[in-house]
């Protein structure tokens, strides 16, 4: 499988509650995005208060647009607008309309090299094992693919143009923190 490409890109990190509000949006429309890591110390910090001014999480940029912007509330209408498969109801048009009085500002996305050997993960939100995977992505300071649909019970890593095809927690971090061949 090559990477997916795909112009979503999040930047978060897996305890903040806002964060995780988008994640899930992103997971209800079965999308595939790119995630930064945000932990403090992370290099996608700093890229965001470049980019955006301030360090505030989620942050969200849209390659396909130039696009890039904060508050979780407007990152989902946003994508959901642009990318949800589902029409959107009479109802959610008009909280969208309303909610767009109080829309942070639009930037430049952030200067932002995704390297081609990038791995591609499936990980859900809901679930220990998937947890502990966006914590060690995150502990690595690894950008990373997320697949959220189309696979099992476990999560996944797959590396672009290499035949690694790990499932579960224990072989994906036995892989990314053994020795590199
Ligand atoms: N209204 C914002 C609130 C975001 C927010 O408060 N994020 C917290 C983390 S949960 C944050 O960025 N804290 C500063 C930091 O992590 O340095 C939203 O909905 O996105």
């Amino acid at each position: 499988m090559t990477a997916p490409p795909s112009p979503l890109h999040l930047y978060a990190y897996d305890a903040c509650p806002y964060c995780r509000r988008v994640r899930q949006a992103f997971e209800s429309m079965g999308l595939t995005y790119l995630s930064v890591p945000c932990a403090r110390g992370a290099k996608g910090r700093a890229a965001v208060l470049r980019a955006g001014g301030k360090a505030q999480f989620p942050f969200f940029a849209d390659t396909a647009t130039e696009t890039a912007f904060y508050e979780s509330a407007d990152i989902v209408d946003y994508v959901r607008e642009h990318y949800g498969l589902e029409e959107p109801g009479r109802w959610h048009k008009a909280a969208a309309f309303l909610s767009g009085f109080g829309r942070s500002q639009r930037v430049a996305p952030p200067e932002l090299q995704v390297p081609e050997n990038t791995p591609v993960v499936f990980i859900q939100e809901a679930g220990d094992e998937f947890r502990r995977v966006r914590r060690l992505l995150e502990d690595l300071d690894l950008m990373h693919w997320v697949r959220t649909t189309g696979e099992g019970p476990s999560p996944t890593l797959e590396l672009p143009g290499q035949t690694v095809h790990l499932v579960g927690f224990a072989a994906i971090e036995a892989h990314l923190t053994g020795p590199q061949p």
